[in-house]
């Protein structure tokens, strides 16, 4: 793994390790902590026995539900991608830096979530929700950094969230290791990893966003292009929560500078979004974006799972992968039924901190 930050254990998947797996294995999974929770840097599961979630704010009955009373009512199952907002904010560099753990293609995962759809726990109990509650917001155990800082929350639109959403027990078949925040994390699958709270402990629902500096001031990008290097004000009507995944594809094999002889050139990786509209295509180009053409794209496991894709490439050892070619700067886009892609030019979006990077993946090979 590549350690960011051994502390508080921040480590970043290589895209060697990512590719060998359909279902990321936990040993290999990324981990992004902003705070910790005492006795959770492990991968085994976290003890269990008195966990309790709270549900709050315009629920009617407010209650706790304990950990006993989840494994009784229906389960549900879900592949997803996992990805940090900040995932390939590395690439932001090329225009001007950013702040923030310098991900580049590693701080994503797939895996099964198994547990009970928020849709599910609610109808199961018979809590009704008031129709004023237009924001999920979920609390972790884990306390805040230090004692000045706001602690860890994220909120959601609930209408959205409300059929998709799982309030999960199980990762990849097994109680979700404590590092991954189990014994229960809020699930919603095609939103960004940070809305993917660790250790949840209270449920709010609420007619207003959470204003912890986490949710109002962090994991935010901009509606309007900004120049980057440049630093505007965060406000609620500049800016935009990171919740559902931008269309993003990336290259890993060949890795970055991973050396091929002449012959067949495998090129494969992995094709994603938020789910909500179909993936129809991905493109190659070996030329610098001038030409490109289509990819195998494979289904995915769920419509939150990432589609894997590969192409051959021959490459002769001439220096050129196909007449007319450059030789080493490998590109990959993906189209969703609405023609939508990704950025060639991706600082389009360049934002202070780097989030929601999707442009263009490339990837220059050493051809020998
Ligand atoms: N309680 C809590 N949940 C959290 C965080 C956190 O610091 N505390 N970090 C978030 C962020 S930014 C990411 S990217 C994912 C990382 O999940 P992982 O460590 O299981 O890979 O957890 C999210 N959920
Ligand atoms: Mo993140």
């Amino acid at each position: 793994m590549i350690v960011h930050d051994a502390e508080s254990a921040v480590l970043e998947t290589p895209v060697e390790l990512l590719r060998e797996h359909t279902l990321t294995p936990k040993e290999y999974m990324f981990v992004r902590n902003n705070q910790l929770l005492p006795g959770a840097l492990t991968l085994a599961p976290y003890p269990s026995d008195s966990w309790n979630l709270e549900l709050s704010g315009l629920v009617m009955p407010t209650r706790t539900v304990s950990l006993s009373e989840f494994i009784r009512l229906e389960q549900t199952l879900t592949v997803a991608v996992l990805q940090c907002a900040g995932n390939g904010r590395a690439f932001y560099a090329r225009s001007a830096m950013t702040s923030g753990t310098q991900w580049r293609r590693g701080g994503m995962a797939q895996v099964s979530w198994e547990g009970v759809r928020l849709r599910d726990l609610l109808d199961s109990l018979d809590l009704r929700v008031s129709a004023n509650a237009r924001f999920l917001t979920a609390e972790g155990h884990d306390p805040a950094a230090t004692p000045a800082d706001d602690d860890y929350e994220q909120s959601v639109p609930l209408e959205d969230v409300l059929d998709t959403a799982l309030l999960a027990t199980n990762m990849n078949g097994e109680p979700i290791p404590a590092i991954h925040g189990g014994p229960l994390r809020l699930v919603i699958p095609g939103y960004y990893g940070s809305m993917n709270v660790k250790w949840l402990s209270r449920l709010r629902f609420e007619e207003d966003r959470s204003s912890s500096r986490h949710h109002a001031q962090r994991y935010r990008t901009f509606r309007d292009r900004i120049e980057p290097g440049t630093t505007p004000e965060v406000t609620e009507e500049t800016t935009n929560s990171t919740w559902h995944q931008k269309i993003k594809s990336v290259i890993w094999e060949p890795a970055e500078e991973e050396r091929r002889f002449p012959g067949p050139i495998r090129v494969s990786g992995v094709a994603w979004n938020d789910g909500r509209t179909e993936i129809v295509a991905a493109e190659l180009s070996t030329d610098g974006g001038n030409t490109w053409c289509r990819v195998n794209l494979e289904t995915p496991l769920s419509p939150y799972g990432w589609h894997p894709w590969h192409a051959t490439l021959w490459y002769e050892g001439n220096g050129l992968l196909r007449p007319g070619g450059t030789v080493e700067d490998l590109r990959v886009r993906a189209f969703d039924a609405y023609g939508r892609s990704q950025p060639d030019y991706g600082s389009v979006h360049w934002n202070p901190s780097g989030y929601e990077w999707y442009g263009v993946d490339r990837v220059k090979i050493n051809l020998h």
